[in-house]
């Protein structure tokens, strides 16, 4: 059974539609600027936003979301304007997208609906398209009353496949029940088999790229690892984690992992289904989080990325923020704010290669703090390390003595151990003193530079 049998999203396909979302009572934006994320993910999920429209309100009605003089006013535009489709800007129940849909005449797409649909059009792996269509299911089944009733006022509407009736809505629930366990199944399946891959891993620092949508992972990614990674202005371009070894300043190789974009309300849902591929991607040593640091909303996208990362239990995760397109920023004294929210954040454009020096100090410095320095001694016999050890850990020095290699090293503990197990040995106090000192004369062409930190 395909997904396209029992679900089917809406999608775009150039239809007009107008957006319309609740404001906090006083809030000075015009309605475009407050659904602006709308605007682009309407665009991403192919409709033509011909119109915005905001009601100032603490909190949704329950039964029709905006008030009802509203929802008239709504009803008029969409008249007016002969739009195909109303888009909400926040996720309705089944039973306000119902009223909304008897008064204007059209079919109302929530948010949920519209990420779906973009995560829908998106996915690649054949993981990613399981995860999406386990979190469409789940979208979909207290749903299926609405989309009959739609069916039987407008024949080969939208929704659900099939005749018609009550007991269709049961055959429906019951197909849906049964690919929702077969889906879950396969996705237990391939996660299993990821975690064997990833417990296989080469011990190696690792650095996973998180943030908010379209703050520019994927393209530093690009620039860091030439990934060929797709980069574009469209929202969730990314849904599959990707790891690409990335070869720092000074030659040590650490792993960089680019993950799916986070955002304002994610369907729950959806960050259900992708729980396992995020964690999966947060079992990393550092954290590079990032955002649009020329985006008016960039404070608060950092804030909900923290709460998505609190939710993945990756809140505490040791971080480096990085605030992009500075090609974008007029006056640098306009990330004063982001700054004080986050003092050690280093800002970048992926774009023109600013900041990047700053970036690569930043990531030494912060492995540097968090890895152990020891000094050991290869003994001739284990040379066959030399080359993994060059790239896997920082080398600070090296220097040559009849017994073997004496190397200042900082290393993961995992890395260290398996030297260890492979005959080095932690160098004694009388041999270290072998070693000369930094600058001393005489080190001459004995002592390499290493890694550096
Ligand atoms: N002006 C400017 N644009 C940038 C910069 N870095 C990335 N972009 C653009 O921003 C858009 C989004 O970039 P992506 O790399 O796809 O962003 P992402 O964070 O991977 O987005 P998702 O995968 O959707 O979460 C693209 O059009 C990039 O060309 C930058 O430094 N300056
Ligand atoms: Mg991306």
């Amino acid at each position: 059974m395909k997904n396209e049998n029992i679900v089917n999203t809406r999608s775009g396909h150039g239809t007009e539609a107008i957006l319309f979302g609740l404001v906090p009572m006083g809030d000075p934006r015009t309605a475009a600027e407050a659904l602006n994320e709308l605007q682009l993910l309407a665009e991403t999920a192919d409709f033509v936003p011909a119109g915005c429209m905001v009601q100032h309100r603490r909190h949704a009605d329950p039964h029709t979301y905006l008030g009802s003089g509203k929802l008239d006013e709504l009803a008029e535009v969409v008249r007016l304007a002969h739009s195909g489709a109303v888009i909400c800007d926040d996720s309705l129940t089944p039973n306000q997208a119902k009223h909304i849909e008897a008064a204007i005449k059209v079919p109302c797409i929530d948010r949920s609906e519209l990420i779906l649909q973009i995560f829908g059009m998106h996915a690649r792996s054949p993981q990613a398209k399981l995860q999406v269509e386990l979190a469409a299911l789940q979208y979909e089944m207290p749903r299926l009353r609405r989309r009959w009733t739609h069916l039987e006022r407008q024949r080969g509407g939208i929704g659900v496949r099939g005749g018609a009736g009550e007991k269709q809505i049961d055959v429906d629930r019951n197909l849906i029940r049964t690919r929702i366990s077969s889906v879950s199944r396969e996705i237990k399946r391939i996660e299993q088999h990821k975690e064997r891959e990833v417990a296989g891993r080469p011990d190696m620092f690792t650095i996973a790229l998180v943030g908010y949508t379209n703050a520019g992972k994927s393209s530093l990614m690009n620039r860091l690892t030439e990934a060929g990674v797709l980069a574009e202005n469209k929202l969730f371009s990314t849904l599959d984690t990707r790891t690409r070894p990335w070869r720092l300043p000074g030659g040590r190789t650490v792993l960089l992992t680019d993950t799916v974009g986070f955002l304002r309300k994610l369907p729950h849902q959806l960050v259900a289904s992708f729980h396992a591929t995020l964690q999966e991607a947060l079992h990393a040593d550092l954290l590079l989080v990032m955002v649009d640091g020329s985006s008016p909303e960039a404070a608060e996208q950092l804030h909900t990325v923290d709460e998505v990362l609190d939710s993945l239990d990756a809140g505490d995760l040791p971080r480096v923020t990085v605030l992009n397109k500075l090609d974008q920023v007029r006056d640098s004294s306009d990330l004063a704010p982001l700054w004080q929210i986050e003092p050690g954040a280093v800002a970048i454009s992926v774009l023109r290669g600013d900041g990047m020096d700053d970036l690569h100090a930043a990531i030494q410095q912060h492995i540097a703090a968090v890895e152990n320095r020891v000094e050991i001694l290869l003994p001739h016999t284990s040379r066959y390390l030399l080359g993994e050890i060059r790239a896997k850990a920082s080398v600070l020095s090296e220097f040559y003595t009849e017994e073997g290699c004496l190397m200042e090293l900082q290393a993961s503990p995992a890395l260290l151990g398996r030297l260890l197990a492979e005959g080095a040995r932690v160098a004694a106090a009388d041999e270290r003193a072998k070693a000369p000192a930094p600058n001393e004369p005489g080190t001459g062409d004995d002592r390499q530079p290493g890694g550096g930190a």
